[in-house]
């Protein structure tokens, strides 16, 4: 039987879900974007789960597309060109949308290269730890394409207008720890650490309030689009919602008890 394409694993209430075609650099095929999806699936109704880790197996988290896949590899000469757009809609948006929706916090561990939407799909997790020897290409204009899989979403977002043109345009690698200083990914860890870094984050980020923590995404995400009056109107409502749940009473009464809490909203 063939190694299953999307390795699980769990510790505790933190889920691991590992891209597994390293002879391809863990690039994408129809195939992967489809088990990756089920698998972000059952993670997302298992109430179980309280953080989603993303990996990658063997030397690198991802290279983005599969460019040899049939469904996207142009075809012999003379044949019409391949049309991406219906791929991207059907493959990578709802791969994106799946984790900017997932009701736990989602982390990326990075080692080794994330290229073109690899890079991305890290990029678009809450949290990205990279080992020391990583690095991140925004590889899309050495083959004539734009950063897809929400990069011209994020670039800008996470770096800054400069930046973002520089990542883009150069489709240059950037180091680990230069992704960490201009603020593209929250930290680098030394190879070594990456593993622990990551089981320690990740366990403290499930026994958190996950309902808080998926609500600070939303709010941080959607305050891009408004006002300072609109983002203190929408904290408002946030907060009206989250104080009445059992988290924020459970939090007090832990503070007040100097006790730990003990969250369970999901
Ligand atoms: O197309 C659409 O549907 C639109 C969607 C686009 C989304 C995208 O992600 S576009 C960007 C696609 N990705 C790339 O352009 C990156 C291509 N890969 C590279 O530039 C390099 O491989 C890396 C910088 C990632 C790593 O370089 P290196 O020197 O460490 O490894 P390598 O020798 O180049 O690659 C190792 C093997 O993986 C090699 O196969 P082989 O020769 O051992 O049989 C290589 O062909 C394969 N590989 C690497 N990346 C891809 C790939 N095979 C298919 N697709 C890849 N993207």
């Amino acid at each position: 039987m063939s190694e299953p394409l999307i390795l699980v694993s769990r510790q505790d209430a933190v889920c691991t879900l590992t891209l597994n075609r390293p002879s391809a650099l863990n690039s994408f095929t129809a195939e992967l974007h489809r088990e990756l999806l089920a698998r972000l699936e059952e993670a997302a109704a298992d109430a179980s789960v309280r953080c989603v880790v993303l990996a990658g197996a063997g030397r690198a988290f991802c290279a983005g597309q599969d460019l040899a896949d049939p469904l996207v590899a142009p075809g012999p000469e003379g044949s019409p060109p391949k049309d991406l757009g219906p791929v991207i809609e059907r493959l990578y948006k709802p791969l994106v949308q799946r984790i900017r929706a997932m009701p736990v916090p989602v982390v990326a561990a990075v080692h080794g290269v994330a290229a073109g939407a690899g890079a991305n799909l890290a990029l678009c997790c809450d949290l990205v730890v990279a080992g020391r020897s990583a690095s991140f290409i925004q590889a899309f204009a050495k083959i004539g394409l734009i950063p897809d899989t929400a990069g011209t979403w994020l670039l800008p977002r996470l770096v800054g207008r400069a930046r973002a043109f520089g990542l883009a345009m150069l489709g240059d690698k950037l180091s680990a720890s230069d992704a960490e200083r201009i603020g593209l990914i929250w930290k680098c860890v030394d190879d070594a650490a990456l593993a622990d870094e990551v089981s320690a984050l990740t366990q403290k980020l499930a026994a958190m309030p996950t309902a808080a923590l998926v609500a600070t995404r939303r709010a941080l995400d959607r305050s891009q689009h408004l006002t300072l009056d609109q983002a203190l109107s929408e904290e408002a409502g946030v907060q009206s919602r989250l104080g009445q749940a059992h988290d924020y009473l459970e939090g007090v009464a832990a503070f007040s008890a100097k006790r730990a809490p003990r969250f369970t909203d999901r």
